[in-house]
């Protein structure tokens, strides 16, 4: 693993300009301003703490088991059931009226869920999974828009023990088969359809597509209702959810589960080809989701939170699902696209809810900078106290423009770090007690021990970069990948022994904070979703025309990464290849494999690629021509003249 080269390090020795907290922002936290020391004075008796504010069927008397690293155990001995955590325990507190969720829907349609009534849903739609045969240990696949249902499923099946396994709605059948083999799920709930920009895309037709061939362990797939699409149901297997709901029982008795039970799957990219189903715990989990959520946002009793995330990655589990729940808090859920039926709808929701936290990705403040500040400044966005990012690292002037532009000049901005394999934040700044840097992410989460060292393993000195490792179990970290320990312990805690590996590169400055560099590995962010080389590539390969290939994420001024892509046809496709239009057939290709997110920016079809004499394809010079850059030292290729082909290749597009 190589650590990260690059212009950051001007960040990392210059003294930059800072934001401190203003005192009217201090005023009324419920943060204690000591809490880096307490957590620093005693780490487990820290997270105890946080984990006690949970409501414990049978309270905890061990905080960590590390005996079998890297297999880790928080408050095993504990009880607890996440969805009594998230829904119960605020009704019984009297705060049943609240608003949970201010839901809207792309068209216009709004519902707004009070607690009161998501713990009527959860109910039932828990009894109408334990009615279909659903019990503790099943996993149960969802593939769903963003629907209140949605988050009902979710809650339910943690309520009954079930572990969840969502899919973004944007993947493929053949993505969507992998997965429910991977965890030999027995039931999906899907949608008729979801509603996207004003058109209807299929959900229920690609679970079909999913399920074709036989051998997959789904014995019923519930439909909800939402796109008004016509479908066909299937005799014995398909179930409309309004149809099921209604009669099951409305009130149901929760039991208490294992800290260690699992709560859910979710599958990521990794730097080889499967995805990896990551699974989290439910004890341990919930505390620290629900402890970064009130510290990193400065939580207040009248926020109205949003995260524009969409609920098939980490993100939307952690920060719709469980963490604002778990926190009792109010938040807005949309369904669409921002940009539907124009840029404005973001700003509108903000203004028409007074949203005054709003979560969301750089990829997104990016695009916005590109339209032009005209457009949310047209909008009252004056309820907005906090802005946070995720996803991908932030660069200084997409922070200060979201600041400025969003945050009226006055908001914090909090970066915020983590995985779907951290499960929560990571590394982030607490607003009320750190001056924020544009563009840095600054401090681990109290409780958590981060350190960046070079390739020897040796911790980096300060205004150096290197790799970003962590040092101590947390509690929310990934129990392990679904049914591989093997592959867990050689991914993640094997390259630097003792130390859980990112993945990402880390910079850290005069001061020791942390500035995120992104990927070293052969994992991809393209606005801010996580797609592996490996995978792409060997979809590409599995086309009749092509040979070899070679993916990399190039540079992209609004997605952060594009995925782009070098193919060698088969010589015995060649005429084949000259009847169609490669390029679209293979972008097209990749996108039906794997979802429209992995499409190809671009495809080029090259005579060769760059390869090592030990056979290895140097991906690092293909990326530094696609970023219009020199291709690099090719004193290791086999045939130099290769890359000199290539680069006019890709010359002759930009
Ligand atoms: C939460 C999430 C994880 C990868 C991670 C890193 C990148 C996420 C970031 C960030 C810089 C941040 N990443 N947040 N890079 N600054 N604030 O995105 O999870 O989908 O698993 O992606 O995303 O490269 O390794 P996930």
């Amino acid at each position: 693993m190589s650590a990260p080269e690059g212009d950051k390090i001007e960040k990392l020795i210059n003294p930059i300009e800072t934001y401190p907290p203003s005192p009217e922002f201090i005023d009324g936290t419920k943060i204690p301003a000591d809490i880096r020391e307490r957590a620093a004075a005693d780490r487990l008796a820290f997270w105890a703490d946080q984990a006690r504010e949970l409501e414990w069927e049978t309270p905890f008397t061990e905080v960590l088991d590390w005996s079998n690293p890297p297999f880790a155990k928080w408050f095993a001995d504990g009880k607890l059931n996440v969805a009594v955590n998230c829904v119960d325990r605020h009704v019984h507190a009297g705060r049943g009226d609240k608003v949970a969720i201010h839901w809207i829907g792309e068209p216009g349609d709004t519902r707004t869920i009070t607690y009161n009534d998501l713990y009527a849903e959860v109910q039932r739609a828990a009894n109408m999974l334990e009615d279909l045969g659903i019990k503790a240990g099943d996993v149960v696949t969802l593939y769903l828009p963003m629907l209140p249902e949605t988050i009902f499923a979710m809650l339910a099946c943690a309520r009954i023990g079930a572990t969840h396994s969502v899919i973004f709605g944007g993947f493929s059948a053949s993505a969507i088969r992998s997965r429910v083999d991977n965890a030999n799920a027995r039931l999906i709930i899907t949608a008729d359809g979801s509603l996207r920009k004003g058109r209807q895309f299929p959900l229920k037709e690609t679970v079909d597509e999913a399920l074709a061939e036989p051998g997959h362990t789904i014995e019923k797939v519930i439909v909800i209702k939402r796109a008004e699409k016509d479908i066909e149901m299937i005799e014995g297997r398909d179930l409309w959810w309004h149809d099921t709901i209604a009669t099951a029982a409305e009130t149901h008795e929760p039991q208490a589960f294992d800290a260690e039970h699992p709560l859910f799957i979710l599958h990521t990219s990794g730097t080889t080809g499967a995805p990896k189903g990551l699974w989290h715990s439910s004890g341990g989990y919930l505390t620290q989701t629900a402890f970064t959520f009130r510290t990193s946002f400065d939580l207040r009793d009248d926020d109205v939170f949003w995260c524009s995330a969409d609920v098939g990655w980490v993100t939307g589990h952690s920060y719709i699902a469980y963490g604002p729940l778990a926190n009792g808090a109010t938040q807005v859920m949309y369904e669409g696209a921002h940009d539907f039926p124009t840029l404005d709808r973001w700003f509108e929701i903000i203004e028409q809810y007074k949203v005054t936290t709003f979560y969301t990705a750089p990829t997104a403040i990016r695009g916005y900078m590109k339209s032009g500040r005209e457009i949310p400044l047209r909008h009252d966005l004056s309820s907005i106290r906090l802005l946070g990012s995720v996803g991908e690292p932030i660069n200084p002037e997409a922070w200060e423009w979201f600041r400025e532009v969003i945050g009226a000049d006055r908001t914090p901005v909090v970066d915020t770090w983590w995985q779907t394999e951290t499960g929560s934040h990571m590394i982030a700044p607490i607003p009320t007690l750190d001056a924020l840097k544009p563009g840095s992410g600054q401090k681990p989460v109290p409780g958590i021990s981060v350190e960046v060292i070079d390739e020897q393993g040796n911790r980096v000195d300060p205004g150096e970069m290197g790799l970003l490792t962590i040092t101590e179990p947390w509690p929310s970290m990934a129990r392990g990948i679904w049914g591989d320990d093997q592959r867990f312990i050689e991914t993640y805690w094997s390259q630097y022994p003792g130390r859980y590996f990112a993945g990402d590169g880390a910079g850290v400055d005069l001061d020791g904070d942390l500035w995120l560099l992104g990927r070293v590995d052969d994992v991809m962010n393209v606005s801010g979703h996580r797609l592996s080389t490996a995978e792409i590539e060997s979809a590409l390969v599995d086309h009749d025309l092509v040979a070899e290939s070679a993916v990399i994420g190039a540079a992209d001024e609004t997605t952060g990464q594009a995925v782009v892509s070098f193919v060698v046809l088969k010589d015995s496709q060649r005429e084949a290849a000259a009847q169609v239009d490669v390029e679209a057939e293979l972008r097209g290709f990749v996108a039906k494999r794997i979802g429209a997110i992995a499409r190809p920016r671009q495809v080029f079809v090259v005579a060769e690629l760059p390869k090592t004499r030990s056979g290895k394809i140097m991906r690092r010079l293909l990326k530094n021509v696609a970023d219009g850059k020199p291709a690099g030292d090719t004193s290791t290729l086999t045939d130099a003249s290769v890359m000199d082909a290539i680069e006019q290749q890709v010359l002759a597009r930009h």
